[in-house]
């Protein structure tokens, strides 16, 4: 076997990649990404032996976070960059090795690579499978895959200026925690919901990021059609690369528009005084193989979700920031101050014809808590009148599989007293649809991005509060979830550890559960899959 990977919901045959990822990372991206998780851990063991204190460890935190990042489905391809990663990542180590007291430290720690070739040899033995023991491996990896959302996050609140050293410690302690062997199943269990506290503490620091900097989201109409200038296609989820974007476009003539996850931009209200900054191009991630060539202009990857371009023209557009990357791609570093030069992006941007009209209309969006929270009284006005029946929050993420046009099914027959809490990219199964409103209120209310399902868990408990209810799971709400990447782990570990139960999880559950966890998560918190989509609604509407 070359490679094993099965992080994602598309791993080959719900079980593992092991020649390629259905992704298109290849065997050497793949081993170049466990050996960078590798020096994770063994630096995280490092802090936790030596008991150093994280606000000492500035570089060492960032460098960390964006470590896990990089290792994020779809973020980075670029073997590369992330060689240049590892290498970093030894000197960091070997920085606080030789400070050290502790004799015993795990190998993770102490091992030195020097060329490409040292390290796919080191990499073939400390992969996924190098722990035998199914349960345990599955327990690591899901703790892990939770982290890496978690570091994500801390990334793009970080880049906002927002810390919370107390995260940056608990990702050392689980990271170092993935070393000792000593750990039982049940430790690693205890382990997974402390992840998820940390997930739901993450979250809300990066939710003060950016409503304090950019606002609170608001009820919004965002374009989805085009205009004649030619424009920049921005995608991923950092806000504060588009922040400089808008800022370094505004009087060039060149219009923005948002891909996929950056949809939610146009919500707040700091970047509605852009006059380029137009509207929403295109649907969720895994169409941009169609779009990005009907966009004709520049894009530029924030974060994940990048598919292997298919032609050279549309690479030769692409341009890559932050944890991002891909082989052939300009990537755009930040300088010391934070600041990232985007001039080349706006030069061919002016070289090259505006977008080619796909779609007409609008969309709306910007129900995050606030604005939720404004609309309280007409909310539960609704539910007490029985104009609402049920919520259903149907989170997460989109995905090429054909079986996920079972949410756009549920979407569509979803009774008509229902509505919708969405966040992340798995809206755009449905929020193109005619699916109305209910007394002024829309039937999909979506309030952001994967990290704004925060904001759905606010909502959750605000109604709790005001019904007066002692348990979440009384309210008249259920969760349909889909997920692909890593982010949405930490969302799920999130909404366990806040105590909602029965959340049903697909289009399939996680080839990384062993059928012993599988069990623990479906006897512990009713965790359970998805059937048809009849069946699925006459269930959820009778509980
Ligand atoms: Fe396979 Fe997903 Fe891993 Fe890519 S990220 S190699 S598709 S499991
Ligand atoms: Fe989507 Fe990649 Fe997960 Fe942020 S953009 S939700 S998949």
């Amino acid at each position: 076997m070359s490679m094993f990977c099965y992080q994602c919901q598309e791993t080959a045959g719900g079980k593992g990649c092991t020649v390629r990822g259905v992704c298109g990372k290849n065997e050497e991206v793949a081993k170049l990404q466990d050996l960078l998780i590798y020096t994770v851990k063994g630096i995280s063991e490092i802090i936790v032996k030596e008991k150093l204190d994280v606000k000492s460890l500035g570089e060492t935190n960032d460098e960390v976070l964006n470590s896990l990042f990089m290792t994020i489905t779809n973020a980075n391809f670029d073997a590369d960059s992330i060689e240049r990663q590892i290498m970093k990542m030894i000197a960091i180590s070997e920085a606080l090795r030789d400070s050290a007291v502790s004799s015993d430290l795990h190998d993770a720690a102490t091992f030195k690579a020097s060329s490409r070739a040292s390290m796919l040899e080191k990499a073939a033995s400390i992969g996924v499978l190098a722990t035998t023991n199914e349960d345990v491996r599955s327990l690591r990896e899901m703790i892990t895959y939770g982290v890496k959302g978690m570091a994500a996050y801390a990334k793009h609140a970080k880049n906002i200026g927002k810390e919370d050293l107390n995260i940056n410690a608990f990702l050392y302690e689980s990271m170092a925690a993935m070393l000792d062997d000593s750990l039982t199943p049940d430790d690693l269990v205890a382990l997974t919901l402390k992840t998820g506290e940390y997930g739901v503490k993450v979250m809300a620091l990066l939710d003060e990021a950016n409503t304090s900097r950019f606002g609170n989201p608001e009820i919004t109409e965002v374009d989805i059609g085009v205009r004649t200038n030619p424009a920049i296609l921005i995608s991923g989820h950092d806000m504060t690369d588009l922040e400089q974007l808008l800022e370094q476009t505004k009087d060039t003539g060149v219009d923005v528009y948002t891909h996929s996850e950056m949809l939610p931009a146009h919500y707040y209200p700091a970047f509605k005084k852009y006059k380029n900054f137009v509207g929403n191009y295109g649907n969720a991630w895994w169409k941009q193989l169609d779009e990005f060539v009907s966009f004709r202009g520049p894009i530029l990857f924030t974060t994940n979700c990048i598919v292997p371009p298919r032609s050279e023209e549309v690479r030769g557009r692409i341009f890559t920031t932050g944890s991002s990357g891909y082989p052939g791609c300009k990537h755009i570093k930040a300088n010391e101050n934070g600041k990232k030069d985007f001039s080349e992006i706006i030069a061919l941007a002016k070289t090259l014809p505006a977008p080619d009209e796909i779609e007409t209309g609008s969309i709306v969006g910007g129900f995050a808590h606030n604005q939720v929270m404004a609309l309280a009284d007409k909310v539960v006005d609704a539910v007490k009148s029985g104009a609402i029946k049920k919520f259903f929050v149907m989170a997460g993420c989109d995905g090429r599989m054909k079986s996920r046009d079972y949410y756009t099914e549920f979407a569509e027959k979803l009774p008509k007293d229902t509505v919708i809490l969405t966040a992340g990219c798995a809206k755009y199964r449905y929020n193109k649809l005619k699916l109305g409103d209910i007394g002024g209120i829309p039937r999909v209310l979506d309030a952001g991005q994967c990290n704004d399902s925060y904001s759905l868990a606010i909502i959750a408990l605000k109604l709790k509060e005001v019904f007066g209810l002692d348990d979440i799971n009384k309210l008249p709400i259920a969760f349909n979830i889909a997920w692909y990447e890593q982010k949405a782990v930490i969302v799920l570990l999130a909404l366990l550890y806040l105590g909602v139960k029965n959340i049903h999880l697909g289009p399939t559950l996680p080839g990384f559960l062993s059928p012993n966890v599988a069990k623990v998560l479906v006897e512990k918190f009713g965790i359970a899959g998805v059937g048809t989509v009849n069946e699925d609604i006459e269930l959820f509407m009778k509980d």
